[in-house]
């Protein structure tokens, strides 16, 4: 079975990379070695330095992951600061700012890059509409799932299975392991 390496320090990530890449063949192992995040705008170019910076430093192909929330009334936000916002505001704050909000659409969106020593990375992106839950919702996941509603119920209501078959993650992934396999 091909093996990957997954560098991240986002536990609840590799689970739901591995549980998805399983079907087609390819097992995820984590290296939770980090790497440094560019501060840009754009999640492409973050993941992108990221995986190539990773792969010449362990000298071996690896993925990593860049996830971020974008809210529409605030302007995107917390978007690529999303790790930050989340630890230092949390899910409670997020919706206190969103008190009285009629537009509550925001998007999720999940970056995987990919790169082997030597080369230039790859990114493949996937992401899902759904809207600020009115409060929080939930048990599973992580993160931002309690807030996030995708067809009328939280990604922390689904099932992980549900989840894993329609998330930003899942469809960034399709496309990464459809470029795998050709
Ligand atoms: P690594 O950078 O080490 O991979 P991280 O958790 O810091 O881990 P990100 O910068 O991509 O990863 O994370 C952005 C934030 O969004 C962070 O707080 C995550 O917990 C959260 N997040 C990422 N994917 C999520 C998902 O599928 N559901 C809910 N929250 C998610």
């Amino acid at each position: 079975m091909r093996k990957i390496i997954f560098v991240t320090g986002n536990s609840h990530k590799v689970a739901e990379a591995s549980y998805i890449m399983s079907g087609i063949g390819i097992k995820v192992e984590q290296n939770n070695c980090g790497y440094p995040e560019l501060q840009d705008e754009n999640l492409e170019k973050i993941a992108g330095f990221g995986a190539q910076w990773a792969a010449n430093k362990l000298n071996c192909e690896v993925m990593v992951d860049d996830s971020g929330l974008f809210i529409e009334a605030l302007g995107g936000f917390p978007g690529p600061y999303s790790a930050y916002v989340f630890d230092t505001l949390g899910n409670e704050k997020i919706l206190k700012l969103m008190e009285g909000e009629t537009n509550r659409k925001a998007v999720f969106r999940c970056v995987i890059g990919y790169c082997k020593p030597g080369y230039e990375p790859r990114v493949f992106s996937g992401e899902v509409a759904g809207v600020i839950a009115g409060g929080i919702r939930g048990n599973g996941g992580f993160g931002y799932d309690p807030i996030l509603e995708v067809g009328g119920i939280t990604f922390g209501e689904m099932p992980d299975e549900e989840k894993n078959s329609l998330s930003h993650r899942y469809l960034a992934l399709v496309n990464f392991a459809g470029w795998l396999e050709e």
